[in-house]
């Protein structure tokens, strides 16, 4: 299904959106440079590839992930950390482009985050049937700073739960632009992405990217 009967209507302004304490949807709030972060994203995947990582369990994970900036997020069966080099081919993560750090320094400044110093960036792939089980991000030793999430492309059902698994989530969709801030109590909330819809977005294809901007020391 490629047809959105909302493609064709007017896009809203960028605006906050409350989600839960210490979350809010910044919506819009990345439309004015998708261009250049897609064609950022696509230099990052050149030097850094996508790949999908294997779980300390040994599952082997639908999401396609990269990284760049100091640290990158990684996973085997040693278990989840944050590594300077990408053990694919032993180099540091390419650089955080200044696009990317000025872009979420803004974004948790709107949030009330004031001087948000990202040392990592997780850039996550989505085709569709894509998804992303509840999880919570816990590998980073400042649980003050917030995580900043950009999505781009293909819209996504994101899950939002609670502080433990058990919680209902709530659901709540994530567009093309969205800019998401969590910090304080919802930093450690369990989250994850439902079944990627299919579809066909104007820039990026049949794709979702998703970038989570980190302090991890
Ligand atoms: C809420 N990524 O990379 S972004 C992840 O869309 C991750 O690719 C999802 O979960 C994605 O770890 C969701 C939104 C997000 C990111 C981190 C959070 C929400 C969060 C950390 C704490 C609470
Ligand atoms: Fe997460």
């Amino acid at each position: 299904m490629t047809f959105d009967l909302f493609d064709s209507l007017p896009q809203d302004a960028p605006h906050a959106e409350p989600l839960a304490p210490g979350a809010v949807v910044l919506r819009g709030f990345a439309r004015e440079h998708e261009q250049s972060l897609l064609d950022a994203v696509r230099d990052i995947a050149a030097q850094a590839p996508w790949r999908h990582l294997i779980t300390p369990g040994g599952q082997r994970m639908s999401v396609a992930m990269t990284n760049c900036g100091q640290l990158g997020w990684v996973s085997d069966a040693r278990g989840y950390r944050y590594e300077p080099a990408d053990p694919e081919s032993g180099k540091p993560w390419p650089a955080m482009p200044a696009g990317f750090l000025s872009l979420a320094r803004a974004a948790a400044a709107t949030a009330g985050f004031e001087d948000f110093r990202p040392d990592a960036c997780l850039l996550n792939r989505y085709t569709p049937g894509t998804r992303l089980s509840l999880h919570q991000d816990r590998d980073e030793l400042d649980l003050r700073a917030p995580i900043v999430s950009v999505s781009l492309g293909l819209p996504a059902v994101f899950l939002f739960g609670g502080l433990s698994r058990a919680e209902r989530p709530l659901r709540v969709r994530l567009a093309h632009g969205d800019v998401v801030v969590w910090g304080g109590p919802a930093r450690l909330a369990f989250h994850g992405i439902a079944p990627l819809a299919d579809g066909d977005h104007a820039l990026a294809g049949r794709e979702r990217i998703n970038l989570t901007f980190r302090k991890t020391r």
